[in-house]
């Protein structure tokens, strides 16, 4: 009898990956979803953006920089990893290098003997927390910037101390900012080899620029990703920094016909400014603001890439935890454990994949692809149809006395992006018996996770439907919650 129930559940094959596909990497640093950035280094202590690199190294000189603080107050707000700007455009290095004499070796700070990667990496491997560098290959203060290969090769040199000294790293962001404007230094940057030097060290890393490899730039530094996104891009026509073409919307929404997998990153900061400064001491984003960000970033098929300007102490600002603790709150209480008002609840599906008509007996043998596969907390099951089928709906019985706020959608990415059109609705009356549906919502893409704002409705039935799919389409979550707790928290 088992062996009868396992070859009929086996003999349903999975639909056919659709490619472009992501990569194992690509997969890994998507389910990470929350991300921080650090900006930290001489701009820090002369309240500039971009240091022109003429800065005396001495100016760097924090009284009490801990970067356990950093990770603890990361790991609190539930922020999986961290990305530090190692090298920016002014070209001071955070740790003592070999190839340029402007880093912490020639600062005040330690006496020379600092090294703020040591600090962070060991911070991030005592504490969990993945680790990454920013280095900008724009530097204005490394005397060969501009010469052409002479150059490349410091910056490749520099890649390689950072990438092999420090344990693991999960990122690696190449900035594409230049502003060295017509007649300015011009160094055309051998994008291909430092790649290639990042494959070589820490194959398991991303490498984020504007356009990839693995991990684009999302268009705007707000933080947030289009309505519509794409993990896929086509690449032709775009470029690094200048390079990119004035119009960001594609980076915003992706390319439903990219060849290329090449998801988005949302990055921002939690202040106006990328480095500290006092005066924006009071400009610190609110926790509701945070948290609409959150929700229109990893909502929206991207990661979100918060960052902190730690302060001239070498702390990240006690404005800026409070924030973020705050919309670790609001996250909690809408989307956290036992929040899921879908969970477990009784489905049902017009279309599922190898479903075959069967006796009262049969009834209760488990279907592998069934609707109820997206309520069972569990993302490697997943509900599909038949190949063939690109649209079907699938329905969810609910609790009628909970009202709820967001429906929160999700593909097996793993089988590419597939959904193009969907609609959310709920029957028009409690009794009606599903004779009439009204839509709450309707959208486009869903990818790893779309958050869809709904009305504030109860309701005893939900019924998503995917209106169009690139092919047989799979969800691998459906869940529904409410904002209501989390409005009551205090403002922090
Ligand atoms: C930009 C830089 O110019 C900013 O200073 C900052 O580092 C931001 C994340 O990227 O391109």
């Amino acid at each position: 009898m088992i062996s009868a129930l396992l070859t009929m559940v086996i003999s349903v094959p999975p639909p056919a990956p659709l490619a472009p596909l992501p990569s194992t990497r690509q997969l890994a640093w998507q389910d990470l979803e929350f991300t921080a950035f650090i900006h930290f280094g001489p701009n820090t202590f002369t309240d500039k953006e971009w240091g022109q690199g003429d800065e005396p190294a001495t100016v760097f000189n924090p009284t009490a920089l801990d970067a356990k603080q950093w990770v603890r107050v990361m790991k609190e707000a539930g922020i999986k990893g961290v990305v530090i700007t190692a090298k920016h455009h002014d070209g001071f290095c955070l740790w003592p290098t070999a190839f340029s004499t402007h880093s912490v070796k020639a600062s005040a700070w330690k006496d020379g003997h600092g090294d703020v990667l040591r600090e962070l990496s060991d911070a991030c491997r005592d504490g969990g927390l993945r680790f990454g560098v920013y280095l900008s290959p724009w530097d204005r203060n490394n005397p060969q910037y501009g010469t052409g290969e002479a150059y490349n090769t410091i910056f490749r040199s520099q890649l390689r101390e950072v990438l092999s000294s420090y344990g693991p790293i999960f990122e690696v962001w190449f900035d594409g900012a230049c502003g060295e404007g017509p007649n300015g230094k011009r160094q055309v940057y051998d994008f291909p080899s430092f790649r290639a030097v990042v494959r070589e060290l820490q194959p398991d890393a991303v490498i984020f620029s504007d356009v990839g490899p693995d991990i684009r730039w999302v268009g705007n530094e707000q933080g947030w990703a289009g309505d519509t996104c794409w993990a896929m891009l086509k690449v032709a026509g775009h470029g690094i920094g200048h390079d990119n073409p004035p119009s960001t919307k594609s980076l915003n929404e992706g390319d439903e016909d990219g060849e290329s997998w090449i998801p988005a990153e949302c990055d921002v900061s939690i202040r106006p400014g990328w480095f500290y400064h006092a005066h924006e001491d009071d400009q610190v984003k609110t926790p509701a603001q945070l948290f609409d960000l959150w929700e229109r970033s990893v909502g929206h098929n991207a990661n979100f890439l918060l960052n902190f300007p730690v302060d001239r102490r070498g702390l990240i600002h006690d404005q800026d935890v409070q924030s973020v603790l705050g919309l670790r709150a609001l996250i909690d209480a809408t989307y956290g454990s036992g929040t899921d008002q879908a969970r477990g609840r009784p489905t049902a599906a017009d279309s599922i994949r190898g479903f075959e008509p069967r006796s009262a007996a049969e009834e209760l043998r488990p279907e592998p692809f069934g609707p109820d596969k997206a309520v069972d907390g569990n993302p490697a099951t997943f509900w599909a149809t038949n190949d063939g089928t690109t649209a079907a709906s699938i329905e969810i019985e609910l609790d009628p006395s909970k009202e709820f706020d967001r429906v929160v959608l999700a593909e097996p990415i793993a089988l590419g992006q597939r959904v193009k059109r969907f609609r959310i609705s709920v029957p028009a009356t409690p009794s009606n018996n599903h004779r009439d549906w009204i839509t709450l919502a309707e959208g486009t893409t869903i990818g790893h996770k779309r958050i869809v704002r709904v009305p504030t409705t109860k309701a005893r039935h939900l019924r998503i439907e995917i209106l169009q799919s690139r092919a047989c389409p799979c969800l691998s979550s459906v869940s529904v919650h409410s904002t209501r707790d989390a409005s009551l928290q205090p403002a922090r």
